[in-house]
């Protein structure tokens, strides 16, 4: 299988994630990029590509105009009001309060923005952001081009994004920007199936309305994980686009068994509804050993994944959301992608 990568993509290397309190070094780090593509190169999975550029149509067919320019923005709007460590929101509009007059000074625009504190703005975001929407959108047209599967190896991730907000390291979500795309380029039908251990708060949002795109979802029920405030069994949905939203909530210490067994359902799901196109948010947070998640996949069932998927028989498009554990990122991910081409 193809796999779309650029070096671009390590534009944003944050110094800070806010986690327990203190300031850490983000979990999504430059590094995950550079060891999956290390692992594609020992596994000679297929070709690496660099993408092409599209420049921002795409992407502001997804998000807010006004939140696409502040993000281009942001960074320097930050350190010219003096800030000193990266840009990080402290107040939202919260329940009750007005969350329809946009600040226009940085300290509030970002609590506007933001969806979460966890992921700092720093020098390179914005870069980064648009190199992985390239990468996505390049192998999308691989995949419509072929009907070849291909793997976009994106990063920052963009599940968590939505239409005007950006948070959980994610600030332009490629899965969704492609999937409009695959519409706009004549498909009628599009599923994206999100087995990343968290939920897909921003995709689903995006789709709530549409029967155009089915979204289903994997992952660790939100009464325990983040997102918290989205992902429940019960959101199914709305006007056209009722009927075309599917989470499936996991406990904590969910296994391969029980994991395996919701995923068949979820293909056969997908399977009903006979998309043109299957686009994979593939997260391998759900790994044993991931050091902010709860799942308990060890790097054989990634293969299993694999293989699984392969089976439904739809032109699919894989593209990278999260994984933070390094030492296994590179053998989860290929052994996911070398199911699927066995
Ligand atoms: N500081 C993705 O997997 N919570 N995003 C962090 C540890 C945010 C995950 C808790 C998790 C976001 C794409
Ligand atoms: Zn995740």
């Amino acid at each position: 299988m193809l796999t779309f990568h650029s070096e671009r993509t390590k534009k944003r290397d944050a110094m800070t994630e806010l986690d327990g309190g203190r300031l850490v070094r983000p979990f999504e780090c430059p590094e995950r990029v550079d060891i999956i593509i290390d692992r594609v190169r020992a596994t000679d999975l297929g070709e690496i590509r660099a993408p092409e550029e599209y420049g921002l149509d795409p992407v502001l067919a997804i998000h807010d105009a006004g939140y696409v320019h502040f993000l281009e923005r942001a960074w320097d709007d930050w350190s010219a009001a003096g800030m000193e460590g990266e840009a990080i929101p402290t107040i939202w509009p919260t329940r009750r309060m007005r969350g329809d007059v946009i600040p226009d000074t940085i300290a509030g625009e970002i609590g506007y923005y933001a969806l979460a504190a966890e992921t700092s703005l720093c020098a390179g975001t914005f870069e980064a952001a648009q190199a992985s929407t390239d990468i996505a959108l390049s192998a999308l047209d691989h995949v419509m081009a072929t009907g070849n599967p291909a793997f976009g190896l994106c990063r920052p991730p963009g599940h968590h994004a939505a239409v005007d907000q950006y948070g959980g390291y994610c600030f332009f979500n490629n899965a969704a920007i492609a999937a409009q795309r695959a519409l706009d380029r004549g498909a009628a039908k599009v599923a994206v199936l999100d087995i990343d251990f968290h939920h897909g708060n921003g995709t689903q949002d995006i789709f709530y309305d549409r029967d155009d795109v089915l979204f289903v979802s994997l992952h660790g029920d939100p009464r325990q994980e983040f997102p918290f405030f989205l992902g429940h069994a019960d959101e199914t949905g709305t006007g056209a686009g009722r009927g075309f939203n599917v989470n499936y909530p996991l406990p904590s210490g969910t296994g391969y068994a029980d994991w395996s067994e919701t995923l068949d359902e979820a293909i056969a799901r997908v399977h009903r509804y006979q998309p043109d196109l299957l686009i994979v948010s593939v997260g391998v947070d759900t790994f044993e050993h991931d050091p902010i998640s709860s799942f308990r996949l060890i790097s054989e069932d990634f293969t299993d994944i694999g293989r699984r998927l392969r089976r439904a028989g739809m032109p699919t498009l894989f593209l990278m959301e999260g994984g933070y554990a390094i030492a296994e990122i590179g053998i989860n991910t290929v052994n996911l992608l070398s199911g699927f081409d066995s």
